[in-house]
């Protein structure tokens, strides 16, 4: 009779852990072959005239930050009113293309500004932190589900390796120039893309289907649509986002 109860017991505990483990891995994503994958064109463009890029006050070091003008990149709008370095996501695809982790994403500090202000990559990729400028730099996230990365980096270390292992979009500063500011956006999935000069962007090789395609711009937010991508064809998407 114990024994029955032990074995109850213990199927008891196997089923509580493959609960468990099937919740820890319910925003897992599953790669393999895409069959007639069709793609999404789009845009993202600003809603009011291009506001003028803002010249950053330079305070200090200023031999090297101070060589050329720095203007603010947090909301880069072209004349022809796209935005640049939005990321355009499909957060709910559960199955796709496998994903292809990046090793080395660059994130350079150069003449005192993160060149590029942004990147994108799926979560668990790597990305090479760069000192190009031979002063120092001191990087400092505000991770919030990923941990924080507060590193001091003197002109004579020229690389850190940070990997950043789930999916957040990170603003990034530097605590020896405050005017440096960029972000790290780590995707749940391949399908992510980030707008060009013109707000222009482009994902392939998505599963046919329905699904909620989501905007993110630093400082206009997030916007969301839904998108029918059809099978080996395309689908056009435009975000017009306000300014707040
Ligand atoms: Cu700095």
């Amino acid at each position: 009779m114990f024994e029955r109860f032990r074995k109850r017991l213990t199927g008891a505990a196997i089923a509580l852990a493959m609960v468990a483990v099937a919740s820890g891995a319910a925003g897992a994503y599953q790669g393999g072959a895409v069959a007639n994958g069709g793609a999404i064109d789009g845009v993202v463009v600003y809603d009011g005239t291009p506001p003028p890029m803002k010249r950053l006050e330079i305070s200090k070091d200023r031999d090297v930050c101070g060589a050329h003008p720095l203007y603010d990149q947090s909301l880069m709008v072209a004349p022809d009113g796209g935005i640049a370095n939005a990321v355009v996501t499909l957060p709910d695809l559960q199955k796709g293309e496998p994903i292809k982790l990046l090793e080395g994403v660059v994130f350079d500090q150069k003449g005192c500004q993160y060149a590029p202000h942004l990147i994108a990559f799926p979560a668990g990729s790597t990305i090479k932190i760069i000192n190009s400028d031979g002063i120092l730099h001191s990087i400092h996230t505000e991770s919030t589900i990923n941990p924080v990365v507060d590193m001091a980096q003197p002109g004579f270390k020229k690389t850190i390796s940070v990997t950043v292992a789930k999916p957040e979009a990170i603003k990034v500063t530097c605590d020896a120039h405050n005017w440096m500011e960029g972000w790290w956006y780590a995707a749940p999935n391949p399908y992510y893309a980030v707008t060009d000069a013109h707000g222009r962007f482009s994902i392939r090789n998505v599963p046919p289907g329905t699904y909620m395609i989501e905007v993110w711009q630093e400082k206009l937010g997030t916007a969301r649509e839904q998108v029918v991508v059809p099978a080996a064809g395309v689908a056009n998407v435009k975000f017009t986002l306000k300014p707040r």
